[in-house]
C-alpha cells in the first residue's frame, strides 16, 4: 500500500527518496509531468521589440570598436529578454543586426546552420553563395543554405546592416553542428551575378533538374523589388481578415520553403487595415520594411516603425494594425514543425 499522500510525513519520506535516486540520476515524472506534457505551449520566450532608431547607433560603434576581419562576423544579437545569455530570439531561431562597412571583407566559410539575410540599411555590400554574389539592396531576402560557402564585402561607400536569421539553436538542439573556414577570405566568383536567378528563379528551371522536399532552392536572392510587385499585384482583391495580403516564399523547383528549417513570409497591409486574432504553434519573427503601425501579442502592445524587429512567441495572439500601408517580412521554423506533423493555427 502506498503511504497517504501529502501528509507532512509523507512528504519528507518522498523528498528523502528522491535525494536516494538522485544518486543513480533518476528523477520522478510525476513531481514534472505537467510541465513536460503541457496542454498547450508555455513558451519561455516572450513577445519582444526592438526598434532600430535606437539600435542603430550601437549596430555603428560596433564599427569602431572590432573590425568585420577580427570578429569574423560583426554581429549584435537580438536576445530574447525570457532567454538571456542563450543567443535566440526563440527556442528555434536565432536573429542578430549584421555590420559591414565600406571596405571590409566578412571572410569565407560555411557551417551546417542554414541562415537568411534581410537588407535593412545601407546600399553597395554583396553576399557570396557557392561563387556567385548577390548586391544586397535594401528589403532583399537572401539565403545562405546549409553547407553552402558564403562571405560578404563592402565595396561601396555606406556601412550596410542587415538582419541575420539562422537556425542556430535549433542545430545546436540537435548537435549537429559543423563549420569550417575557407583559405581564401572571398570566393572567386565562378558565375556572374544573377545567374542563379536566371536559371532557377523565373519560372522556369534547367530542364533536367530534380530536387528532392528536403534540399534548399539554388534561387539565393528574393530581389525586394519583386516581393513588392508579387504583393502589390495581389492587393486589389479583398485582404484575408487575419493576414491581409500574405504570400510565402518558395523553392519554385519544389514549393517547399527556401531553406527545409526555415519558412520565411511577406505581407501588405493596407493603410488602416487590422487583422483579426491569430495564432499559430511557430514562434515568429517580424521585420517592418515599409510603413508602421501597431502589434499587440497577448496583453502586450507596441508601435512598430520601418526596421523594426518584433518576436511573437509559439501560440500566442497576434493583431496587427497598419497606420500607413505596411509591408512585413517574417520567418519561422514552420516547414521544421509542418514535416513532423506538429504545427498547428488557430483562426480566432
Ligand atoms: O554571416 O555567416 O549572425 O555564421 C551568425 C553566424 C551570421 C554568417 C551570424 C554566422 C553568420
Amino acid at each position: 500500500m502506498h503511504i497517504a499522500a501529502r501528509s507532512p510525513e509523507a512528504l519528507r519520506e518522498r523528498s528523502a527518496y528522491y535525494e536516494r535516486i538522485a544518486h543513480h540520476h533518476m528523477t520522478p515524472l510525476w513531481e514534472v509531468l505537467g510541465a513536460l506534457v503541457p496542454p498547450q505551449p508555455r513558451p519561455p520566450v516572450v513577445p519582444a521589440l526592438w526598434r532600430y532608431a535606437e539600435l542603430r547607433e550601437h549596430v555603428m560603434e560596433a564599427g569602431r570598436l572590432i573590425s568585420a576581419e577580427e570578429a569574423e562576423r560583426r554581429v549584435l544579437i537580438l536576445e530574447n529578454p525570457g532567454l538571456r545569455g542563450q543567443s535566440c530570439i526563440t527556442q528555434s531561431l536565432y536573429a542578430g543586426l549584421q555590420l559591414i562597412l565600406p571596405g571590409e571583407v566578412a571572410p569565407a566559410h560555411r557551417h551546417t546552420q542554414s541562415a537568411l539575410r534581410l537588407v535593412l540599411d545601407g546600399e553597395g555590400a554583396y553576399t557570396a553563395v557557392d561563387g556567385e554574389r548577390t548586391t544586397m539592396r535594401r528589403g532583399d531576402f537572401i539565403i545562405t543554405p546549409a553547407w553552402t560557402w558564403h562571405d560578404h564585402g563592402n565595396p561601396g561607400d555606406q556601412p550596410v546592416v542587415w538582419l541575420d536569421g539562422l537556425d542556430i539553436p535549433l542545430l545546436r538542439f540537435l548537435d549537429a553542428g559543423f563549420a569550417e573556414k575557407s583559405e581564401q577570405q572571398s570566393q572567386q566568383p565562378l558565375r556572374p551575378e544573377g545567374d542563379a536567378l536566371a536559371r532557377y528563379g523565373s519560372n522556369m528551371l534547367p530542364v533536367d533538374f530534380r530536387q528532392a522536399p528536403s534540399e534548399p532552392t539554388r534561387v539565393f536572392v528574393y530581389p525586394y523589388q519583386r516581393t513588392r510587385e508579387a504583393l502589390l499585384g495581389i492587393a486589389h482583391d479583398t485582404p484575408d481578415a487575419h493576414f491581409g495580403f500574405k504570400l510565402r516564399y518558395v523553392n519554385p523547383a519544389t514549393g517547399a520553403s527556401p531553406m527545409p528549417t526555415i519558412g520565411a513570409f511577406s505581407q501588405w497591409l493596407p493603410a488602416g487595415f487590422e487583422t483579426q486574432p491569430y495564432r499559430s504553434t511557430d514562434g515568429s519573427v517580424y521585420v517592418c520594411l515599409e510603413g508602421e503601425g501597431e502589434v499587440l501579442v497577448g496583453d502586450q502592445t507596441w508601435r512598430f516603425a520601418e526596421n523594426d524587429v518584433f518576436v511573437v512567441p509559439s501560440w500566442q495572439t497576434l493583431r496587427l494594425r497598419a497606420g500607413r500601408s505596411t509591408l512585413l517580412f517574417s520567418y519561422s521554423d514552420r516547414p521544421v514543425q509542418q514535416v513532423l506533423g506538429l504545427w498547428r493555427e488557430q483562426r480566432l
